[in-house]
């Protein structure tokens, strides 16, 4: 028997914990291929997952940095190297559940990929416990769908599909809740108001390499963008710093506002490529793109589609 080390990306959302705590839990379950599979994080738990889990009564999943040569792991919510654990390259990847696109993912021998463009990691989670014939307890099925919820912002983001719509309609009915307001619930909970701008930065950011350049993005979801617009100096200096820490050559950050749909765009450093694939232009109180939900496919996508 062997440990497995199942964990989602770097700053982790709550998708990338939902999705690795529960995937381990299933798999532990069936008692899939003889292996102990552990729930780990690549840094800090989001507020609302680690308040999630409390409630439900289930352990934080272990805070790792790095893997040691021939660690097997399973990666969820992630593939690209740049987002993973220290020492990846030298890991054994069993497995993968991802609804990103597929970056510099490469392994010496086959593995489970399961890889699906729905709204969240956690739809194909839910999706798994029927494929090995199990039905998720109601902890189980609440987590998931907070998670579902988060990714696809309350089923608004254009990545929801019809996959998200009826599974989160089935836990809902489960967990006896209305998927949307249990999904604005979670929202909620989320400490807004105490936000630095350091917080709102580094939160759930991610580095994307395209055409050779460090580019990092960002994402702050809140459903009130004023108390963020006021404090756009602050919040570019701290941009300019998390930039310069994780050596990248630009950083943009979406400031996204769930209630009224959109997305409130800054850049700092190198972004002429991110604002090619844009076509916005930097200004200093950033500029509000309507109906901008999605970092995947309404930001990084279209940028990444310049740099070819
Ligand atoms: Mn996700």
């Amino acid at each position: 028997m062997s440990t497995v080390y199942v964990f989602g990306h770097k700053n982790p959302d709550n998708d990338a914990i939902m999705s690795a705590v529960v995937l381990s839990q299933l798999l532990n379950q069936v008692n899939y291929d003889g292996n102990e599979y552990k729930a780990c994080a690549l840094g800090a738990l989001p507020a609302e997952s680690a308040k999630l889990l409390a409630e439900a009564g289930v352990a934080e999943p272990e805070q790792i940095e790095s893997v040691e040569a021939g660690q097997l792991v399973v990666l969820t919510d992630h593939n690209e190297s740049a987002q993973s654990v220290e020492g990846l390259k030298g890991a054994v990847v069993a497995g993968v559940v991802d609804h990103h696109r597929i970056g510099d993912f490469e392994t010496a021998a086959p593995l489970h990929y399961i890889c699906l463009p729905w709204g969240s990691s956690c739809t194909i989670v839910a999706k798994l416990f029927e494929v090995l014939g199990q039905q998720p307890t109601d902890v189980q099925a609440k987590l998931l769908l907070s998670a579902m919820m988060t990714d696809t912002l309350m089923l608004k983001s254009p990545t929801t599909t019809d996959v998200d719509r009826a599974m989160a309609a089935k836990l809902g009915q489960q967990v006896g809740v209305d998927p949307v307001k249990f999904g604005m619930e979670v929202f909620l909970s989320r400490p807004s108001g105490s936000f630095t701008a350091a917080e709102m930065v580094g939160n759930d950011i991610k580095m994307f390499e395209p055409a050779g350049n460090k580019l990092l993005i960002g994402q702050y979801e809140t459903v009130d963008k004023t108390r963020a617009l006021g404090m756009i100096d602050e919040i570019r200096e701290a941009m300019r710093a998390y930039a310069a820490d994780k050596g990248a050559d630009g950083i943009v950050l979406c400031v996204t506002d769930i209630m009224e749909e959109g997305s409130q765009v800054l850049f700092e450093g190198d972004t002429e490529l991110a604002q090619k694939g844009l076509g916005i232009a930097d200004e200093h109180d950033g500029v509000w793109m309507p109906g901008v939900l999605s970092r995947k496919k309404q930001v990084a996508a279209p940028i990444l589609a310049a740099a070819e």
